[in-house]
């Protein structure tokens, strides 16, 4: 049936505000190993202070992920779509507004270049990264839940937008198909029913249909695996759907990855929310979207990506009223995150 426009609108909020959460968490454990117990430990009393109703600190800071995540907002809101000119506009003013956001080592050159010819060339750039191999980051991905809320009812749409944002930074297939993917992941989290038991094989099915249509077209390229993101949504088929009690941590990192690459990225994100359907031995929590952030911080690496990507997907199924207010309050800027959510919501319903 027709979903609730207020059960859309919270799910809207929830999946811009479990991104935002998921960075600002995240951020100050980027680039380490896999956690430790002891580590393990030591997220969840800090996620426990911050929940706290009178933990008193400074308000955390977010990243690349949530000043990219916002200006792909703005630009749909400012043009009331998808305007490929005005978005390479928005990223590159915000860039240099506030360069210190901890960005991607190789997506600073495309926003210097960019500057340069004035925005007369706005595909050169990218495609000239990694001696024209294009970025595989997963800069694509970490930013692309606005469009997958503002083109929710249009799927067609919504991929090839996915697909041409992308393309003003990233342009290697695996980040642009990541990126992709994403949004798929959060359009369908977006459709569900939250007050019914989620079926995390058939999420799973549905999404490997999905990038079979899209890494289909691709086939001709000559690559030694056609289909990537297949591959490893098979894998986190295998994990989530038959792997018994739940496999070890190691396992999934070894298996789907944990690093900046989209590929080794964007399907631990969707792991760690089907994961965090149920509960996980070493997170207490009765939350499942604290759950679904805490556990992919708790694999380490690219965590405040991996955890914003899994907020943006979590926040989409769940909505608004599973993120604690106590915990959003800490986050930078969390009244701006819900105000754009409302703007896309406005303009994607009308
Ligand atoms: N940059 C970081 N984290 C490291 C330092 C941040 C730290 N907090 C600090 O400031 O001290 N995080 C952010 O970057 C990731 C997103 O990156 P994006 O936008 O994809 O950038 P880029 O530069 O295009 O790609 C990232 C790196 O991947 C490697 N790479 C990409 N394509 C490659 C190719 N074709 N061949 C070889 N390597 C490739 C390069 O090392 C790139 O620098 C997020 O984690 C975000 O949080
Ligand atoms: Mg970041
Ligand atoms: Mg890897
Ligand atoms: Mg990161």
């Amino acid at each position: 049936g027709k979903m609730d426009s207020l059960l859309l609108k919270s799910k809207f909020r929830g999946s811009l505000l479990g991104a935002l959460m998921g960075d600002c968490l995240g951020s100050a454990y980027e680039g380490d190993e896999l956690f430790s117990a002891g580590m393990k430990l030591v997220i969840q009393k800090s996620f426990d202070k911050l929940q706290g109703p009178h933990f008193k600190a400074p308000v955390i800071q977010f990243t690349d992920d949530s000043a990219m995540t916002r200006a792909v907002a703005e630009s749909l809101i400012e043009c009331t779509g998808f305007d490929q000119t005005h978005m390479a506009k928005k990223f590159v003013k915000s860039y240099y507004l506030e360069p210190n956001r901890g960005y991607g080592a190789g997506v600073t050159t495309v926003f210097h270049k960019l500057r340069n010819n004035k925005f007369v060339d706005v595909l050169g750039p990218a495609r000239e990264q990694f001696n024209g191999e294009g970025s595989l980051g997963n800069g694509g991905a970490m930013r692309v839940a606005p469009i997958a809320l503002f083109y929710y009812k249009n799927s067609e749409l919504m991929v090839d937008t996915a697909r041409k944002q992308s393309h003003i930074t990233h342009t290697h297939k695996t980040g642009v198909d990541g990126a992709i993917l994403q949004a798929i992941a959060i359009q369908q989290s977006l459709l569900l029913d939250p007050k019914e038991e989620l079926d995390t094989c058939k999420f799973t099915d549905n999404l490997i249909n999905e990038m079979d249509k899209i890494e289909i077209d691709e086939e001709g390229l000559g690559l030694v695996d056609p289909s990537p993101y297949k591959t490893q949504l098979k894998l986190l088929r295998n994990l989530i759907c038959e792997d018994g009690d739940g496999p070890h941590d190691e396992k999934v990192v070894h298996q789907l990855g944990n690093d900046v690459s989209a590929l080794h990225s964007v399907p631990t994100a969707i792991y760690c929310f089907l994961k965090a359907q149920k509960p996980i031995p070493a997170i207490q929590t009765e939350n499942p979207l604290r759950r679904t952030v805490q556990y992919a911080i708790s694999l380490g690496g690219d965590t405040d990506t991996i955890g914003s990507m899994a907020g943006a997907i979590a926040g989409a199924f769940y909505g608004e009223e599973m993120i604690r207010p106590e915990i959003l309050k800490h986050c930078e800027t969390s009244d701006k995150f819900r105000e754009l959510a409302d703007q896309l919501f406005h303009l994607a319903t009308a």
